[in-house]
């Protein structure tokens, strides 16, 4: 497990002239993109965990995307993305559980069935809350565009 109190050099994102990294090639991968908030908790996650050597960071330019990462990564082509023994899942949510269960580190739960109860419960709560922050703010943005 990396010591977590090194700082990690962050590489830069892959754009469409981008060759793709080695897909499956037992590294475990966790796509992202450096300004996406969904990706950033996974990314948060896999640090937590200090697992910033076993997990390694591949961030993708999502304005100029590479071709590749949706033909032969994650058909979804959304970030985060996680590739692992051979698979590839998504969605942010599902990954942290995925990254807490899946690799070692502390875990990201309480052990305490009550207070793993709560936890869930925040959990939860805290994505429909930001999804529904997420949504108003398009909201705002197309009626400020209206008004033009
Ligand atoms: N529900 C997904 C949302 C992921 C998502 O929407 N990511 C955005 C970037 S913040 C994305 O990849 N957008 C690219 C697109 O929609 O084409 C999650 O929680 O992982």
């Amino acid at each position: 497990m990396a010591s977590g109190s090194s700082r990690e050099m962050l590489p830069p994102a892959l754009d469409s002239s981008s060759k793709p990294p080695a897909i499956f090639d037992g590294t475990p991968k966790l796509y992202i993109s450096y300004s996406c908030p969904y990706a950033q908790r996974t990314w948060i996650a896999r640090n937590c965990k200090g697992l910033q050597e076993e997990i390694k960071l591949v961030p993708i330019d999502l304005k100029n995307r590479p071709d590749w990462y949706k033909e032969k990564v994650y058909p979804a082509n959304k970030v985060p993305s996680l590739e692992h023994n051979n698979e590839v899942k998504g969605e942010s949510m599902d990954l942290i559980r995925y990254i807490d269960s899946n690799f070692e580190g502390p875990s990201l739960f309480p052990d305490d069935p009550s207070k793993r109860e709560f936890a869930e419960e925040l959990f939860s709560y805290f994505d429909s809350f930001y999804k529904a922050v997420i949504s108003s703010l398009k909201e705002d943005k197309i009626n400020d565009a209206s008004k033009f």
